[in-house]
């Protein structure tokens, strides 16, 4: 198979959900010499893309989104060891989750691959985080980091309660607090009063990397 077949079949076999075939074209591209980030830029991401622009216009309902997501996550797991190879240094403790009510999860689970592949401790709380998981897991962990994805324009506002819950908890001042999500644009992390957003997960790693250094000179100040 040429690079290209290989591509496109990701690209086809994810948009129609084909979970099997998906995996099978992901470990072909490997074998090949594909490199992971290839695969994963230029034929899965823009195959969920159009899933999305086909459910916007109707032609595509809750069931395909969904077998599509799933085909996605499967070849993400076989290129998670790939895209995620850490160096021993742990850079800061990032503490992730998607929002109460927002159960999706892929953009989030490859935000914290690129994470974990630039040094960072994860802890990942899954999706569906309310307010108060969020600032009993920061009491334990103490994280140097939180970040908080939602995909929804209707479970964006849990931002802003996550904050407020951190603040009543005391401990907004104790943790940098991330947003991010398809729907989510700078100018709402900003109303929301959040410390930082990122568009992709190559972004935010360079974001997280900046807040780490700014907390480090602020420790040694
Ligand atoms: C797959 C999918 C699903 C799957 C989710 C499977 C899963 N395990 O995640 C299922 C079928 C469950 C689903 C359900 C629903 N979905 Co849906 N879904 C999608 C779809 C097609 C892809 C999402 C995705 O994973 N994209 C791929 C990743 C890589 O996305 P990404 O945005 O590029 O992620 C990057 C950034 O966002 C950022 N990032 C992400 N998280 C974070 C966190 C931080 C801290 C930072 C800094 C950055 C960051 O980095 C990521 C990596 O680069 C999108 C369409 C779209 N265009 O997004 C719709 C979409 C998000 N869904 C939508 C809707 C409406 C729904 C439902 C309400 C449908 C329904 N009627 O039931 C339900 C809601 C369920 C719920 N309560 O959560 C709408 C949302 C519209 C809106 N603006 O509110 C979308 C946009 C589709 C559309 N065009 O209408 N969905």
């Amino acid at each position: 198979m040429t690079p290209d077949e290989i591509l496109k079949g990701l690209y086809d076999k994810t948009l129609v959900g084909n979970g099997p075939a998906v995996l099978e074209l992901t470990r072909t591209g490997l074998d090949t010499g594909m490199a992971p980030e290839t695969m994963l830029f230029d034929a899965l991401i823009p195959s969920l893309e159009e899933v999305g622009a086909r459910f916007e216009r109707g032609d595509f309902f809750v069931p395909e989104m969904l077998i599509a997501g799933k085909a996605m996550s499967g070849a993400l797991e076989i290129l998670r060891p790939l895209l995620a190879e850490t160096g021993a240094h742990t850079v800061g403790t990032f503490l992730m989750g998607t929002v109460k009510g927002d159960v999706h999860d892929i953009g989030k689970n490859l935000v914290n691959i690129m994470l974990e592949g630039a040094g960072f401790h994860v802890i990942d709380l899954g999706v569906q985080v309310a307010p108060e998981k969020f600032v009993a897991a920061i009491g334990e962990h103490k994280p140097d980091i939180v970040g908080f994805s939602a995909f929804l324009t209707t479970t964006m506002p849990m931002f802003k309660a996550n904050i407020n819950a951190l603040r009543k908890a005391g401990l907004r001042d104790s943790v940098v607090v991330m947003v991010g999500g398809a729907p989510v644009t700078q100018e709402y992390a900003d109303a929301v009063g959040a410390d930082g957003y990122a568009p992709d997960a190559s972004a935010t790693v360079k974001r997280a990397k900046e807040f780490m250094s700014q907390r480090r000179a602020l420790a040694t100040a």
